[in-house]
C-alpha cells in the first residue's frame, strides 16, 4: 500500500505507465491489454508458425521480442508485456510442460509430495536465460515512452496447473491436496514463492521496469485458504522483490478475489491492483483507489462485440476510475476471436475522450 498519493496537476516527466504506478493521475490514462500479444493478431500467428512450438516461441529471444513488439507497433500501447507464459516456471523446475494445439497447456501432473522433492530450484535462472535475453532486446528496442512489464504466475495458479496437469474447471485434485495435506502443499507453494521471486528479480535486472503477478484462479477459495495460498505467497514475493529492488512497481491480479481485493491492497505491499471484470467500480474507487493504483477492468467480451456498447463502457470506466491513479486494461486476457479493429477503436476512444475536455 502506498502511503501518499502524489498531486498530479503538474505532470512529471517519465513514462505515463510508471508515473501512474507511482501514484500520479494521468489523463488520458495509460493503456495496455492483458494478453495483448496473441492469436487475435495475424502477425502473431505468422511468427508463431515460424517458431514451431509455443515454448520454442517463448525461448527464442528474437521471436519472443518480435511478438511482444507487434501490438506496440499496431496500437501504441503505453506498456509492453514480455512475451512468455506463467508455465515456464514449472518447466524450469524440471516438470515436463508442453502446449497441445487446440487444447492448451499440458504438464505431467505432480502425484504427491515425493514429486515435489524432485523439483530443481537451482536450475531456474539458467533455464530461463532466454527470457532475460528477450527482455534485454526489448529494453533496447521499445519506444522511449513505452514501459516494459515483466510477469509471472502467482504460486497458487501455477501450482494448480502443476497438480492438475493442465487447465481445470473445478481444481478438485489441487484443492483436495491442499485440504488433505496442507503441509506438503505449503512446501510446494514455498518452492514456487522462491522460484518466482528469483525469476522476477532477474527480470528486473534484465530490463523489466514493472512487474505483474497473475493469480488467475484466486477466486475459487474460501477466505482462510485465499489468505494462506494466494494473499500470503503474493505478499512474500512482493517483499522479496522489493528487498532486492525497492523502487520497482508491482501489480497484483488476484482474479475473483471480490471483497478480499481490499485485504490484498492493504497487506501485500503492491503498487497496483488489476481488477477483474466483476469488481464494482464505485466500490473500487472508494475502498481501493486511495491505497493503490487501479488497473482494469473492461470485459474482454465487450472487445469482441465492439460498437457503441464498447464506447459507452469505456466512458463508464473512465468516469468511475479516471480521476485517480488508473491504468486502462481488460478484466482478463483478450480472446483470440477479438477483431483487431475493435482494439483500435478502444484506444482511439480512450484517447479522444480527453481531447475536447
Ligand atoms: O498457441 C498459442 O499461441 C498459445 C496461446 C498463449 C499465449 C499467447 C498461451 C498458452 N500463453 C500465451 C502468452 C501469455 N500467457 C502471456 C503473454 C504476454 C501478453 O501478451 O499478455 C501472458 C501474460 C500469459 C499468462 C498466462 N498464461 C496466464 C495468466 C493470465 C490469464 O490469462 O489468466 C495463464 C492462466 C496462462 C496459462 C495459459 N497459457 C496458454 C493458455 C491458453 C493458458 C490458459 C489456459 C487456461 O485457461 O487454463
Amino acid at each position: 500500500m502506498r502511503t501518499q498519493a502524489k498531486n498530479t496537476d503538474r505532470p512529471m516527466a517519465g513514462k505515463p505507465f510508471l508515473r501512474v504506478l507511482n501514484g500520479e493521475t494521468v489523463k488520458p490514462p495509460p493503456v495496455w491489454l492483458m494478453r495483448q500479444a496473441g492469436r487475435y493478431l495475424p502477425e502473431y500467428r505468422e511468427t508463431r508458425e515460424e517458431a514451431g512450438s509455443f515454448l520454442d516461441l517463448c525461448y527464442t529471444p528474437e521471436l519472443a521480442a518480435e511478438v511482444t513488439l507487434q501490438p506496440i507497433r499496431r496500437y501504441g500501447f503505453d506498456a509492453a508485456i514480455l512475451f512468455s507464459d506463467i508455465l515456464v516456471i514449472p518447466d524450469a523446475l524440471g516438470q515436463k510442460v508442453w502446449f497441445q494445439e487446440g487444447v492448451g497447456p499440458k504438464l505431467s501432473p505432480l502425484a504427491g509430495p515425493s514429486d515435489c522433492r524432485a523439483l530443481q530450484l537451482d536450475a531456474v535462472e539458467a533455464h530461463l536465460a532466454p527470457v532475460f535475453a528477450t527482455l534485454r532486446i526489448l529494453a533496447r528496442e521499445l519506444p522511449t515512452e513505452t514501459a516494459l512489464i515483466g510477469f509471472a504466475g502467482a504460486p497458487w495458479t501455477v501450482a494448480s496447473y502443476m497438480i492438475e496437469g493442465g487447465s481445470s474447471r473445478d481444481f478438485l485434485r489441487a484443492k483436495a491436496w491442499a485440504y488433505e495435506d496442507p503441509e506438503a502443499f505449503g512446501q510446494l507453494i514455498e518452492v514456487l514463492v522462491e522460484a518466482t521471486s528469483r525469476y522476477l528479480i532477474a527480470q528486473v535486472e534484465a530490463g523489466a521496469e514493472a512487474l505483474q503477478v497473475f493469480d488467475s484462479w484466486a477466486g475459487i477459495w474460501p477466505e482462510p485458504e485465499f489468505r494462506r495460498w494466494c494473499l500470503e505467497p503474493m505478499a512474500a514475493i512482493v517483499q522479496r522483490v522489493k528487498a532486492a529492488h525497492p523502487s520497482v512497481p508491482v501489480i497484483l491480479f488476484p482474479r475473483g478475489a471480490g471483497p478480499l481485493y481490499e485485504d490484498v491492497a492493504l497487506e501485500c505491499g503492491a503498487d497496483g491492483l488489476s481488477l477483474d471484470t466483476t469488481v464494482p467500480l464505485g466500490w473500487a474507487r472508494k475502498r481501493l483507489q486511495g491505497k493503490v493504483t487501479l488497473q482494469g477492468n473492461l470485459d474482454p467480451v465487450r472487445l469482441i462485440a465492439g460498437g457503441e456498447g464498447l464506447d459507452r463502457e469505456v466512458e463508464r470506466i473512465l468516469k468511475e476510475l479516471g480521476e485517480g491513479p488508473f491504468v486502462f486494461n481488460l478484466g482478463h486476457g483478450i480472446d483470440k476471436s477479438t477483431p483487431p479493429e475493435n482494439v483500435s477503436r478502444l484506444v482511439e476512444r480512450l484517447r479522444a475522450a480527453y481531447v475536447t475536455s
